[in-house]
């Protein structure tokens, strides 16, 4: 068996992140010995040529894979188109409702989220109550190790008759991992690039529900938060996210 590695990489200005520094851009993928060049280039092209900003801090771990990938398939995906940001959140606030979370627990969320923009991963949130769970103040939690083949994508884009867009495949694929894990109720999302607006909520209930608007063009405010069962164990959720390999596995559109 040829070795697995992870390859993650962040990105910043001003100085290193913890430095201080303005966050510009993060990565992770899973590659073979012979796709690292490959898979580094990528990252380093995502980090330079990013919206947010040039950076004067690139950071890259590529870490041998030590345990067995875990898979799922791709979440089923639909889109709404709405009016405008406003209409977006009302949407997601819809959809979060849809999925059993009170409005006191979404409005809640929310507002971490917008007073958490400049944080670089995930916010985990009690389900129950809307708390903030995870301890990762400015760093928030990375959903690392995890990709989906180009040439499944590929197929899976062509059989839906999506565009191949990569942000479509990094939020699919981060998703398809968060809702695989039986302590997710539902991930909100938008990204803090100023001119990408369309933005999701994920569950294992309802899948990957795209909407079209989430913020207005030029914003650079952004971020995640991931509804999860408090009963369950924040620190081994916290694992599976950050060192669990996943990958997503497709098939049966090349009829
Ligand atoms: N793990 C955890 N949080 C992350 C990760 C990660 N690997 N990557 C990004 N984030 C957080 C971080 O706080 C970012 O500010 C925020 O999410 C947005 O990240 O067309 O591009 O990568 O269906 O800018 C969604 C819609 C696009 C795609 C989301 O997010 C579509 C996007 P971005
Ligand atoms: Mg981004």
């Amino acid at each position: 068996m040829e070795k697995l590695y992870s390859v993650r990489m962040r990105a910043a200005v001003g100085g290193a992140h913890e430095k201080g520094g303005k966050h510009i851009s993060g990565g992770e993928n899973l590659a073979y010995e012979t796709e690292l060049q490959e898979k580094a280039d990528h990252l380093i092209k995502k980090a330079f040529l990013h919206q947010r900003g040039k950076p004067d801090f690139f950071n890259l771990v590529i870490e041998n894979v030590k345990e067995p990938v875990c898979c799922s398939e791709p979440l089923l995906v639909s889109t709404y188109n709405v009016k405008d940001a406003k209409d977006g959140r009302i949407t997601a606030e819809y959809l979060l409702q849809q999925c059993g979370l009170t409005n006191a627990v979404i409005n809640k969320a929310f507002n971490i989220l917008v007073s958490n923009f400049h944080v670089r991963g995930a916010i985990l949130v009690d389900a129950q109550t809307g708390q903030r769970l995870d301890n990762r103040e400015d760093q928030g939690v990375r959903v690392s190790q995890l990709d989906w083949r180009q040439n499944d994508f590929k197929n899976w884009c062509k059989f839906h008759e999506l565009h191949e867009n990569f942000r479509l495949k990094e939020a699919l694929t981060l998703a398809a991992k968060v809702c695989r894990h039986s302590a997710t109720i539902a991930e909100l999302c938008w990204s803090d690039d100023p001119n990408y607006i369309t933005g999701y909520v994920a569950s294992p209930k309802r899948g990957y529900e795209r909407i079209t608007k989430m913020k207005e063009k030029g914003d650079e405010q952004g971020g995640r938060v991931l509804f999860i069962d408090p009963v369950q164990d924040v620190d081994a959720y916290v694992y599976y996210l950050e060192k669990k390999p996943f990958m997503i596995r497709n098939g049966g559109e090349e009829k």
